[in-house]
């Protein structure tokens, strides 16, 4: 039965977030931004901001005040460096309103190390933004070797010959390890490591900003916070893919903030963190408006043709910009329109001005103060159907599928789901498991009326799991859960008010109106 089942979920899930993409871009279509061009206001976004530094934790202009960079990074450049020229830049700049480029130069995967012409393609990157006003990050993209000290001479060398020939210039911002990972961590590699490089850079370089990766693939951000570099023009790297990266993250950069370190998102993607997957541009909104309600400075993966769904761009598209929409991926419609919005290029309102980092205003659900996120998972997906299409009857039938997408097993037991709905009957409610392949037996619930009704909610349903329920592997899944929630009574609800309720969702996708939390963080969803 099952495998019968899954072939259907999967194209309905692809139709689903075509759906949603349509929505949402005729949503956004809607928005009235202001779409001048860098042109048009006369001056370019160097021009405007001038020398970059960092003030309390923030990325500021010339005279002081907070400003957001937003653009996009190039794929790498042995493979897409021809995306790369001053044509593209300028289409970037004055079409999509990019006031940042990032110049992406793997070390590793037949880049710089074994083809060190390469820089060549960095340079002209420079020099295009140099005439055109944009600030350039130069990438020193590590991936496959995850600790940057296994370059370190090639690093330093190759620094020290950049900040030699553009250090001069206000343009330019080095991102000396994009992301280390495996086996290797702030303290004891990283840390060590940028500071032998910052060293260089500053000797020839005094003021640009420096950008540091951190580590679990630029995620441990709250590690840096706790023990920061000494140069106070260096920022902190935090990278995220909108099909993988939650709340927890979003967590961590609040922490961050608070300590008082600035934090630059030089990379993340509509995608899951493979590149590929969704897109999943609901989470991406998510995430473009933390950003935006942070102040941070942001730059997409990527510009490249691929076919992948993280590139911005369709196979085939031209290589000099004069992009209509027909050559843009859904990624690149939704990145193009994230960096439009608000854009500081329509004339001096500085899109981190209502920004802050002390006070987050509430909307992160609380209480970041003391505690960094422990758990390593980075790829919690709940996927949901409804198990009836009667929004009326006395059953309320959510069902679901926990995968995991991270690179560490989860045990069932961790996680819980909350599931929101207003309850009409006010009696005692009932829960029963129809079937779960893990166990009916090992599925519990309890619920919890809300304080405050919020809306569509009143009240939720937790779901968990006894000890008993096992673990779910890196790219498992728990399979189907198919709980039925009845009143008391057995008197009829009103599922169309319901939050968590997807009247349309009668096949098993990606649903973010529920939320999962893991040993209680939340890790999947937006709470109502
Ligand atoms: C990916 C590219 C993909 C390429 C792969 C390996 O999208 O085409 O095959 O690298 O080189 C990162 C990395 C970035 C990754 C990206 C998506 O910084 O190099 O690009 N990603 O996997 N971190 C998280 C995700």
């Amino acid at each position: 039965m099952m495998n019968g089942q899954w072939v259907l979920p999967r194209i309905a899930k692809k139709v689903a977030v075509m759906l949603t993409a349509v929505l949402l871009l005729t949503l956004t279509n809607g928005f009235n931004w202001n779409t001048q061009t860098a042109k048009a206001a006369g001056t370019t976004p160097v021009e405007r901001y001038g020398q970059l530094s960092v003030k309390n934790g923030k990325l500021v202009d010339k005279s002081g005040k907070p400003v957001q960079l937003k653009g996009i990074s190039s794929h790498g450049v042995q493979w897409f460096g021809d995306l790369i020229n001053e044509d593209s830049m300028k289409w970037l700049r004055d079409d999509w309103g990019i006031s940042l480029f990032r110049v992406a130069l793997y070390t590793e995967e037949d880049g710089y190390i074994s083809d060190p012409s390469l820089k060549n393609k960095v340079k002209e990157a420079i020099e295009a933004a140099k005439k055109l006003g944009l600030y350039v990050i130069i990438d020193w993209h590590i991936l496959s070797d995850g600790d940057p000290n296994i370059h370190k001479n090639e690093a330093k060398a190759f620094f020290n010959e950049f900040a030699t020939q553009y250090g001069h210039l206000p343009n330019v911002i080095y991102e000396v390890a994009n992301e280390p990972n495996g086996n290797v961590n702030w303290n004891n590699q990283i840390r060590p490591y940028a500071a032998e490089v910052s060293q260089v850079i500053r000797a020839k370089d005094p003021d640009n900003i420096i950008i540091v990766g951190t580590g679990t693939w630029s995620q441990d951000i709250h590690d840096a916070a706790d023990n920061p570099l000494p140069d106070k023009n260096t920022m902190y790297t935090v990278h995220f893919y909108a099909g993988t990266h939650g709340q927890y993250l979003r967590d961590r950069i609040d922490y961050a903030l608070n300590k008082g370190v600035g934090i630059f998102a030089t990379e993340w993607g509509t995608s899951d963190a493979s590149g590929n997957g969704g897109p999943f541009l609901n989470e991406a909104k998510v995430w473009t408006d933390f950003l935006a309600s942070r102040g941070i400075s942001w730059a997409n993966w990527s510009l490249a043709d691929k076919n992948e769904t993280s590139a911005a761009l369709l196979p085939g598209a031209d290589r000099k910009g004069g992009w209509p929409a027909s050559q843009l991926s859904a990624s690149g419609k939704f990145v193009k329109q994230a960096i439009l919005e608000g854009s500081s290029n329509n004339g001096g309102n500085h899109g981190g001005d209502n920004g802050g980092n002390g006070d987050n205003g509430g909307n992160n659900g609380g209480d970041n103060g003391g505690s960094t996120p422990g758990g390593d998972n980075q790829g919690i997906v709940l996927q949901y159907r409804t198990g009836d299409t009667n929004a009326k009857d006395n059953a309320i039938r959510p069902e679901f599928n926990v995968k995991n997408t991270g690179t560490a097993a989860v045990k069932l037991s961790d996680l819980k789901i909350r599931y929101y709905y207003t309850d009409e009957s006010k009696q005692a409610q009932q829960f029963f498991v129809d079937w779960a392949k893990l166990g009916n037996e090992k599925v519990k619930a309890t619920f919890v009326t809300l304080p405050n009704s919020k809306g569509k909610a009143d009240k939720y349903v937790e779901v968990s799991f006894t000890d008993g329920a096992g673990s779910i592997q890196p790219g498992g899944e728990s399979g189907e859960i198919q709980p039925r929630i009845h009143a008391a009574n057995w008197s009829n609800f009103d599922e169309t008010n319901d939050y968590s309720y997807g009247a349309n969702q009668t096949v098993f996708a990606d649903w973010d109106h529920a939320t999962v939390y893991q040993q209680g963080k939340l890790v999947w969803g937006i709470e109502p």
